[in-house]
C-alpha cells in the first residue's frame, strides 16, 4: 500500500511549506492521483478504501482552508469502474482535470478582477494569495499601472511573498508592518485579499488580520475586494457548520528564549478570522464578481447540499 507522496504532501502541507488555499488543493489532488498511480490493491473495495484513507491523511493537516476538502471531494465523489484498473484510471483523471479547472477558473478570475483596477491605482495586500495575484497580474498585462502597499502579515510574513511576486511583474511595492495599515489607508484605492473559506451568509475566512484591516478600510472609505475562486465556497456552511479556525503553534509568535525572558505569559496564535460580510464590497470569482451576501446563490449552483463526505469510512 504505498502512500509516500500522500504522506510527504500531507506532512509539506502541515508545516506549510506548501500553503496557500488553491496550491493546497491542487497538491492534495495530486497525491491522491499519485496514490492511485502507485497502488497495488488487490480488489476494487481494498482500492477505494486505500483512496479513502489517503483522503484522510490529506484532510487532517489544515481545518480552515475548505479548498482542501472540495478538492479531495471532486477527485473522489465520481471514482467509477468495476476493476482496479478502471477506478484507477477514474481517479487520474479527476485529479488532472481538477488541477486543470483550477488553473482555468484562476486565470479567469484574473481577468475579471483586473476590471476593477484604473490605470494609476494603489492597492494594499495582505498576506499571499495566487488568487489576489491574478488579478493584479491581468492588470498589468493589459498596460495598466498599479503600486503596492504590502503587509508583512505576522507572524509568517507572507506578505514577503507577496511583495517579490509584485516585484516580479514589475510593481513598485512598499512593504509595510501590519499596524502601520491604517495610517496609510488614505493613499489606497483598493484593499485586495484572497479567502481560505467563504461561508453561505458571505462572511469571508482569511489570514489573521484581514478582519481588522477591513473595519480600516470601511473607516476610511477604502473598497475591500476579495478574490476567491468557487473552490474557496464552504458547502458545509449551507446546512450550519461552522468554520474551524486553525491555531497554530506558539513559537511562530515568540522563540522560547523571547518567552523565557518575558516571564510567564499566555501565547495565542489563530491562523484566520472572520470578516461579516458588511465589510466586504465584492467577491471576485471566476464566475463574476457578486455582492457577499449573494454568495449562497452560486454556492447552491456549485455544491448543493453535501452528504457523506467521500472520505469517510464505511461500514
Ligand atoms: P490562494 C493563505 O493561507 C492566505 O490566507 C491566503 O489569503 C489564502 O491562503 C488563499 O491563497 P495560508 O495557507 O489560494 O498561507 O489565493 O495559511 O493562493
Amino acid at each position: 500500500m504505498p502512500i509516500d507522496e500522500v504522506e510527504s504532501t500531507a506532512a509539506d502541507i502541515e508545516e506549510m511549506e506548501i500553503r496557500g488555499a488553491a496550491t493546497i488543493a491542487s497538491e492534495a489532488a495530486d497525491a491522491l492521483g499519485a496514490q492511485a498511480a502507485e497502488s497495488d490493491a488487490s480488489d476494487p473495495e481494498a482500492f477505494r478504501a486505500e483512496l479513502r484513507k489517503a483522503a484522510r491523511t490529506l484532510y487532517e493537516t489544515r481545518p480552515t482552508a475548505v479548498s482542501l476538502p472540495n478538492a479531495l471531494r471532486f477527485v473522489l465523489q465520481d471514482m467509477q469502474g468495476e476493476t482496479v484498473a478502471e477506478l484507477r484510471e477514474s481517479v487520474q483523471q479527476s485529479s488532472r482535470e481538477f488541477r486543470e479547472d483550477l488553473e482555468n477558473a484562476q486565470e479567469r478570475l484574473g481577468r475579471i478582477g483586473a476590471n476593477r483596477y484604473r490605470d494609476g491605482d494603489v492597492i494594499m495586500t495582505h498576506c499571499h494569495s495566487t488568487d489576489a495575484l491574478a488579478t493584479v497580474e491581468h492588470a498589468v498585462e493589459d498596460g495598466k499601472q498599479l503600486e503596492a502597499i504590502v503587509k508583512e502579515t505576522r507572524p509568517r510574513n507572507q506578505g514577503h511573498i507577496t511583495a517579490s511576486r509584485l516585484r516580479e511583474m514589475g510593481v513598485p511595492v512598499t512593504l509595510i508592518v501590519d499596524s502601520a495599515a491604517h495610517r496609510y489607508l488614505n493613499d489606497v484605492d483598493h484593499v485586495l485579499v484572497g479567502a481560505d473559506s467563504i461561508a453561505a451568509d458571505g462572511s469571508v475566512i482569511n489570514k489573521i488580520g484581514t478582519s481588522g484591516l477591513a473595519v480600516s478600510a470601511r473607516d476610511r472609505g477604502t473598497p475591500i475586494v476579495v478574490a476567491a475562486q468557487t473552490i474557496k465556497l464552504h458547502p458545509g456552511t449551507l446546512t450550519g457548520h461552522t468554520v474551524e479556525i486553525e491555531m497554530r503553534d506558539e513559537s511562530e509568535v515568540v522563540s522560547e528564549a523571547e518567552r523565557a525572558e518575558i516571564g510567564e505569559i499566555e501565547v495565542r496564535n489563530p491562523a484566520f478570522d472572520v470578516t461579516p460580510p458588511r465589510h466586504v464590497d465584492a467577491i471576485v470569482t471566476e464566475r463574476g464578481q457578486y455582492p457577499p451576501e449573494s454568495i449562497v446563490s452560486l454556492m447552491r449552483e456549485r455544491y448543493g447540499d453535501v452528504d457523506v463526505e467521500p472520505w469517510e469510512e464505511r461500514a
